[in-house]
């Protein structure tokens, strides 16, 4: 379904996630021109987007994802931005910022985070941010993240070349992030560790372990409908009800 964007052999996958309104599509219809098709993700009446580009004689598929400020799955194109990143594994995620409103922003940065440590952060809109005599210190933003950040302004073009460089090199294994990862209270800390080798044989070496306890934690039945609908979790669940069954009896 929504996974399978048609990725010909050899080629990258990049997702384009972001808060509504960001200029994921001004980037996305830069990079890609005309090689490009439109449609709707299967059965949802939302955009879908994807996209061809070349660099360094290498292929990119790029997936221009719904505008959402969460992956928590409260609506439609939550559910269809965090499916495709948790599911259809792509080779680079580059999150969409606007330099303007960094700390709301963030927020969707840290959850991608979570999900892969295949990330680059795109400050888009430093044109604006310039206007309002905002600085940002980019070296010390990629360290406190641990990802590449490229500053773009894409409506006139500028930083794209950038983009496209730090993309070939993330997706092609040279350069590797090591996104910050938060730190949830000693409680929350506890339980992960004891949930995280019961669902790290469903994690499939692709999606990551951390990510689904804490939606387990989370008691997050959208995610749960989409584990047992992308992956086969029949021996997870019971290993999952064994566990609450232990903590019961306890
Ligand atoms: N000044 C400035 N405007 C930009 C820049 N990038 C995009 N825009 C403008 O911002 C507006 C939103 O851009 P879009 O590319 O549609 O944003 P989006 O993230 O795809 O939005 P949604 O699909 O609704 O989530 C458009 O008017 C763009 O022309 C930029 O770097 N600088
Ligand atoms: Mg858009």
């Amino acid at each position: 379904m929504i996974l399978s964007a048609e990725k010909k052999n050899n080629q990258f996958t990049v997702a384009l996630a972001g808060n509504p309104n960001v200029g994921k599509s001004t980037i996305f219809n830069a990079l890609t021109g005309l090689h490009q098709h439109t449609g709707n993700w299967p059965g949802k009446t939302v955009d879908n987007a994807q996209g061809i580009y070349e660099h360094q004689k290498k292929s990119f598929l790029i997936v221009d994802l719904p505008g959402t400020y969460s992956l928590l799955a409260h609506t439609v194109e939550e559910q269809i931005a965090r499916d495709y990143l948790c599911f259809a594994n792509p080779d680079v995620t580059v999150v969409v910022l606007d330099a303007t409103c960094l700390e709301r922003n963030l927020n969707l940065a840290l959850q991608v985070f979570e999900i892969t440590s295949k990330v680059i952060v795109c400050l888009n809109l430093m044109d604006e941010a310039t206007k309002k005599d905002l600085v940002i210190d980019v070296p010390s933003l990629e360290r406190e993240l641990g990802v590449p950040v490229v500053a773009t302004a894409a409506r006139q073009g500028k930083g794209l070349f950038e983009l496209r460089k730090k993309i070939f090199q993330v997706a092609s294994g040279s350069l590797q992030p090591s996104p910050r990862q938060i730190k949830y209270s000693s409680d929350v800390e506890n339980a992960l560790k004891e949930l995280l080798p019961l669902v790290e044989n469903i994690a499939n070496n692709t999606l990551s372990p951390r990510w689904i306890a804490l939606r387990l934690l989370d008691g997050d039945q959208s995610f749960l409908r989409s584990l047992s609908n992308y992956l086969d979790i029949d021996q997870a669940s019971f290993q999952f009800q064994d566990w609450e069954e232990s903590k019961c009896a306890q």
